[in-house]
C-alpha cells in the first residue's frame, strides 16, 4: 500500500500521524505544501482545504488525522488501539479534546490584543488541568504502551514548551502528570522523528505570520 501524507510544517495534526506512522514503522511519502498558499491540486483532494490529508494508493483521500491514525493502525500489524470498547471511546473522546487545546494554542497565537490573549491563556491551563487530573501514573495514556492518544497529545505537549519560553503559559510543577507524560513521549524515536528540522523557527515564523500580539513578542 502506497501512502503519502500532505503537510505543513508546523502543523500539529500532521504531527500525530507522522508518530503514527514512524511508531507503527510504515513506509511513506510526505509532502510539505504552503497552507497560506495552497496548490490547485491540494485544495481539489482536500475537502476542508486543511491537513493532514493521506493519499492512499495515489487514488483514495483520507482527511482527519484521528481518522487517518485509526487507519494508519488498522492496516498495520499490532493495534495502537484499546480493545475495551469503553476504555476506546474515552480515548477517541480525549483525542478530540486534545484538538481543541491544539486550537488554543493556535488562537493565543491569533488575538491581536494582549488582554485576549491572555485569556486564551487562560482558558487554554483551565482545558489542560482537566487532562491532568485524567492521568494516572502510567509512562503512557493506558499504561505502559503507546496508544493512538499518546501520538495525538504529544504534539500538544511539545508545543507547550514553546509557549513556555516565550510567555510562561504554564507551570509544569503545577502538572507532574503531564510533565512526565511529555518527558515519556520525547524519549520515544517515533516522536524525537517527527519534529521537523529548525522546528522553533519554523513555528516562530508561523506565529509571526498570525500577526497578533504573540507576534511582536516571539
Ligand atoms: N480536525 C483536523 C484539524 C486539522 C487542521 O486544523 N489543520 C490546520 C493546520 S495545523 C489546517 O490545515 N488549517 C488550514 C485551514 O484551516 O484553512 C484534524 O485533526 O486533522
Amino acid at each position: 500500500m502506497k501512502l503519502e501524507l500532505i503537510s505543513f510544517n508546523v502543523c500539529p495534526f500532521v504531527q500525530r500521524s507522522v508518530i503514527t506512522l514512524n511508531h507503527k514503522n510504515c513506509e511513506y511519502d510526505i509532502t510539505f505544501i504552503d497552507l497560506l498558499n495552497p496548490p490547485d491540486w491540494f485544495l481539489e483532494i482536500s475537502p476542508l482545504g486543511k491537513v493532514p490529508v493521506l493519499k492512499v494508493d495515489d487514488k483514495d483521500v483520507l482527511f482527519e488525522s484521528a481518522v487517518i491514525n485509526e487507519f494508519i493502525d488498522d492496516v498495520t500489524p499490532g493495534s495502537l488501539k484499546p480493545s475495551d470498547p469503553l476504555t476506546l471511546a474515552k480515548n477517541r473522546a480525549w483525542i478530540e479534546y486534545g484538538g481543541t487545546c491544539l486550537a488554543d494554542l493556535f488562537l493565543i497565537a491569533n488575538h491581536k490584543d494582549e488582554k485576549d490573549m491572555k485569556g486564551q491563556m487562560g482558558e487554554c491551563v483551565t482545558r489542560l488541568q482537566r487532562v491532568e487530573d485524567i492521568l494516572n501514573d502510567s509512562t503512557f495514556f493506558n499504561g505502559e504502551e503507546l496508544s493512538l492518544i499518546d501520538a495525538a497529545y504529544a504534539p500538544l505537549l511539545i508545543r507547550l514548551d514553546f509557549m513556555n519560553e516565550k510567555l510562561n503559559l504554564l507551570d509544569w510543577n503545577n502538572f507532574p502528570k503531564l510533565k512526565r507524560w511529555r518527558d515519556n513521549l520525547l524519549n520515544l524515536e517515533a516522536v524525537q522523528k517527527s519534529i521537523v528540522e529548525d522546528f522553533k523557527l519554523h513555528y516562530t515564523n508561523k506565529i509571526k505570520g498570525q500577526n497578533g500580539y504573540l507576534a511582536s513578542i516571539v
